[in-house]
């Protein structure tokens, strides 16, 4: 059975929620990095990076939100969670990942989550690049109301990370982000989300 390592709230929550969404059997296990359990041997020797998620499958371990979500939608394409069979959609859609993932999450991260954290300048600096890319997706990426167009995929659980933590920080002005902040809502109604959140232990943004 395919078994994802996730931190609640982390990341790893756009994993979770492709796997809850695709139907496949799956297990979850909590790392808590608080407690620094990602960088005990154990689990270093499942993902060397240190870092969550992390998905076992009978072949071996996948790491990385843009490839696990590439792997689940292929795996089980009769659940429409990726434009899989097309190969100029299907590079769109990991060219929207490749984004959140090279550009979007390490702006977010270092503007919110830094340690020591960021004070004065260095944080409104820090938290206007995030600012600059979120606004990259609110007027071209999203193509609405979906990432991908009209039908939900497996990216827009994938944004829905930033979008709550943008949302949490007083971020996601809902002038400025109109079509992210409905984008979020949108995400969060949907069904095998509130199971996800609900057993990260997480609430509704
Ligand atoms: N690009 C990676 C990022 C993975 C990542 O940085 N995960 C964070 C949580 S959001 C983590 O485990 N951080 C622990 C650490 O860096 O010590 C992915 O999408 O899988």
């Amino acid at each position: 059975m395919l078994k994802l390592y996730y931190s609640p709230g982390a990341c790893a929550l756009a994993s979770h929620v492709a796997l809850e969404e695709s139907g496949a059997p799956y297990e979850a296990v909590r790392i808590d990095l608080g407690k620094g359990e990602h960088k005990t041997p154990a689990y270093l020797a499942i993902n060397p990076a240190g870092v969550t998620p992390a998905l076992e499958t009978e072949r071996g371990v996948i790491t990385q939100n843009a490839a696990i979500l590439g792997f689940i939608a292929q795996t089980r394409p009769q659940q429409n969670l990726a434009p899989v069979g097309d190969p100029y959609r299907m590079a769109r859609f990991n060219a929207f990942n490749g984004y959140l993932a090279s550009s979007l999450h390490p702006a977010i991260g270092k503007a919110l989550f830094s340690r020591p954290a960021l004070e004065g300048e260095a944080r409104a600096d820090a938290v206007e690049v995030a600012l600059t890319r979120l606004q990259l997706i609110e007027d071209s990426l999203l193509e609405g109301p979906w990432v991908m167009g009209d039908a939900y995929t497996l990216a827009d659980g994938y944004l829905m990370v930033f979008e709550r933590w943008a949302r949490a920080a007083d971020l996601l002005d809902s002038a400025r982000f109109a079509r992210l902040n409905g984008h979020l809502d949108r995400t969060q109604e949907r069904a095998a989300v509130q199971r996800v959140l609900a057993a990260e232990g997480l609430e509704v943004a």
